[in-house]
């Protein structure tokens, strides 16, 4: 059974200039692009995307850092599509992330570690419905 993710390379990934390479390594495990966008979030889509952290004290600097550049925004398909980004993208703490995933590999700090991926299906559903809503 298939399933879809929502992918962002966040404004430091695509400052950084390693977009090609997260793009790379998704398609490398055998995920299927089905969308694929440079954007720059409003600051509404940002809120909404991390309605979940809204009461976090991080919150007003999580929307600075997503709205502050350009990102790309993906959407791949596969079987466990979901967990298998999380695994590629490893520990939201970049330094507790295991070497060989994307974090583990870019990254040093927990508010710039390069990639968002959707952590279940309904937050993979609500989350390609904002950034893709012609899907
Ligand atoms: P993830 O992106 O691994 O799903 P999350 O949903 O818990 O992690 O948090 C969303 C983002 O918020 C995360 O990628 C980076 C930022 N963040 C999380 N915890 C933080 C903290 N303690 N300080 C600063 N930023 C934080
Ligand atoms: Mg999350």
């Amino acid at each position: 059974m298939s399933e879809r993710t929502l992918i962002l390379v966040k404004p430091d990934g695509v400052r950084r200039g390693i977009v090609g390479e997260v793009v790379s390594r998704i398609e490398r495990k055998g995920l299927k692009l089905v969308a694929l966008e440079l954007k720059h979030l409003p600051r509404e889509t940002a809120e909404a995307h991390y309605a979940e952290h809204s009461a976090r004290p991080f919150f007003g600097e999580l929307v600075e850092f997503i709205t502050g550049g350009p990102l790309v925004a993906l959407v791949a398909e596969g079987p466990r599509a979901i967990e298998a980004f999380r695994a590629l993208a490893g520990a939201t703490d970049p330094v507790a992330a295991a070497p060989g995933t994307i974090r583990g590999d870019f990254a040093l700090e927990i508010g710039e570690n390069i990639v968002h991926g959707s952590d279940s299906p309904d937050s993979a559903e609500r989350e390609i419905k904002l950034f893709f809503p012609e899907l």
